[in-house]
């Protein structure tokens, strides 16, 4: 897989009349829509690892009954919800361009149905800082209304946490997640940019972050974002998106009022970290630990010239990609 990288920067493929042989622009590809009926398709979609939208499926009363007034109703005006107000609409994490706010659940729903730049991303309600969230148990007055297709019984078993979201009109920053995740549209629509998990070195990442600042939806035409391999989705109600663990992604409403549940699940057997982890973006027990070594590797290079330390550098990093198990 990071051979596939080293080939992409060395090897561009596409020409310009300068004789520049990088790409101008990345390259958009559209994320398959297909019909799922059995357990055995869903198997196979998530062996592929590639993200897909699935149509057709049965997600419950709630594309039909979920609107801002019957949320209002039945998750009660005066229940409290901490939301993302921004100043933008283009949230950013790294350099916190919004607030996190505590306001009753009728201010917010009637400030989103009025073009505001707020988003709900559910917490756990009783140990929102070390539990991840979940429907069921969140938000008891509308769980039943939402279910997973029977197809999706892998998903259900393997759950590590299902989110209600609510956006308005702001922009969800460029991340990853290490879970994989199943994202149910009920109402309104929304655009997502997904990057396949070789774009990392293109776009951004401090080390140890899973967001960054690059803002994808404002054109893909830098250096470094043409080298990358974007897969385009537009969801509407009913519309549920595999989003494979590690594909960056971003996404834009397309409403004023989107409303969506996703379920977070584990797909691997063993690997992931055994501390607390809220968000299901807690980085891979060894990438954690491979960051110290790291540091300690740096360290015992510090007292030799800078040009030494970068030749050294190289040779370490060169040898370090070339024990990834194909
Ligand atoms: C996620 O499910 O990981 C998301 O990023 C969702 C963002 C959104 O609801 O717009």
């Amino acid at each position: 897989r990071f051979q596939n990288v080293i080939e992409v920067a060395d090897h561009p493929t596409k020409n310009s009349s300068r004789g520049d042989t990088r790409p101008q622009r990345a390259t958009i590809s559209d994320i398959p829509k297909i019909r799922i009926s059995t357990e055995g398709d869903i198997e196979k979609i998530l062996r592929a690892g590639k993200p897909v939208i699935l149509q057709g499926s049965d997600l419950g009363t709630c594309v039909s009954k979920w609107t801002g007034a019957y949320l209002t109703e039945n998750i009660g005006s005066q229940r409290k919800v901490v939301v993302h107000e921004a100043s933008s609409s283009k949230m950013d994490f790294n350099s916190k361009n919004f607030s996190y706010i505590t306001k009753d659940f009728a201010s917010f729903m009637t400030e989103v149905e009025n073009g505001g730049k707020q988003y709900l991303r559910a917490l756990s309600e009783e140990h929102p800082s070390d539990q991840p969230a979940n429907i069921e148990t969140d938000f008891p007055s509308i769980a039943s209304d939402f279910k997973l297709p029977p197809e999706l019984s892998f998903v259900k078993r393997n759950e590590f946490s299902s989110v209600l979201r609510i956006s308005g009109r702001a922009n969800m920053w460029l991340h990853y997640d290490v879970m994989a995740n199943i994202y149910c549209q009920i109402s309104g629509s929304k655009k997502l940019l997904l990057f396949p998990p070789d774009d990392v070195t293109y776009l951004s990442f401090a080390p140890g972050a899973s967001s960054s600042s690059i803002d994808v939806f404002s054109g893909l035409e830098t250096p470094n974002l043409a080298l990358t391999h974007p897969h385009e989705a537009t969801l509407g109600p009913g519309d549920l998106l595999f989003l494979p663990p590690l594909w960056m992604h971003a996404t834009t409403p397309l409403t004023d009022l989107g409303i969506a549940v996703n379920v977070f699940f584990r797909n691997l057997e063993t690997g992931y970290s055994s501390g607390r982890d809220v968000y299901g973006n807690r980085d891979v027990a060894a990438y954690e630990k491979g960051r110290q070594d790291v540091a300690r590797i740096a360290n015992s290079f510090s007292k030799l010239p800078r040009d030494m330390q970068a030749f050294y550098m190289r040779r370490l990093a060169d040898e370090v990609a070339q024990n990834v198990v194909r």
